[in-house]
């Protein structure tokens, strides 16, 4: 019985291995204790795909770290995929940048892009997290997907009770927008030069020829002009 076990989380793990896109990122076991400056957090360029930290935290063991969402890509979900603690409620609060402007012992929740409680006791063992952050109370809110830049997360356990848990942060390609130079999800101003460096041949980049072909016509040329300006966002 032992044996089939073994070799049943053998072949999950070379599943995992094998499809790019699931990877532990983090995993304190093995990589240590996750930084607890908060002005200076742990910090990983997310892949495409699932990135799993696994930590351990109890009062006294703030967990900081930044998470880089990269350009064309968006951060898609966080899923808490386990939560082992005596303690049924544990937060995780999260700021956009790469550090954490808010002390633990005084934290302004205005500050706070998203903040939620995770734990057996609000039952979300399983459940994408990201849509509850960006609605909790008094934050500056958002609605997922997450665009490309660095976040930082703050992770703790209030109480005394080792508290192990994984998050699961699911990236996903921006899909193409005919005109999304830069790939943020929308044309704009900004993409014009991005634009201007197809159509004058000094990109010939595979992915930007693909952005600037507003109208589809597997080439960029002067017809792609006056649908690119439709396009534009003012
Ligand atoms: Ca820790
Ligand atoms: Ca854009
Ligand atoms: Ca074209």
């Amino acid at each position: 019985m032992r044996k089939f076990v073994a070799a049943g989380v053998f072949l999950s793990w070379c599943a995992m291995t094998v499809s790019a896109g699931a990877a532990i990122i983090h995993d304190e076991s093995v990589n240590g204790d996750i930084s607890g400056d908060r002005m200076h957090p742990t910090t990983y360029t997310l892949a495409p795909g699932v990135n799993s930290v696994i930590a351990t935290t109890s009062a006294n063991d703030q967990e900081y770290i930044t998470l880089v969402v990269p350009t064309g890509y968006r951060l898609a979900s966080l899923v808490l995929a386990s939560y082992v603690s005596d303690n049924g409620i544990a937060f995780i609060g999260m700021q956009a940048g790469s550090t954490f402007t808010e002390d633990a012992s005084n934290p302004n929740v205005a500050n706070l892009l998203g903040w939620a409680h995770f734990g057996t006791d609000f039952g979300n063992i399983g459940q994408d997290i990201l849509d509850d952050m960006g609605t909790a109370f008094g934050v500056i809110g958002f609605t997922p997907p997450l665009p490309a830049g660095p976040y930082t997360y703050w992770i703790q356990q209030f109480d005394f009770d080792l508290t192990t848990y994984q998050f699961d942060f699911v990236v996903e390609p921006v899909p193409q927008v005919p005109g999304d130079m830069n790939h943020d999800g929308s044309v704009t101003a900004a993409d014009v030069p991005g634009f201007v460096q197809v159509l004058l041949a000094i990109d010939t980049s595979p992915t930007q020829v693909a952005a600037a072909d507003v109208n589809q016509s597997g080439t960029v040329n002067g017809a792609d002009i006056a649908p690119f300006e439709d396009a534009l966002i003012p």
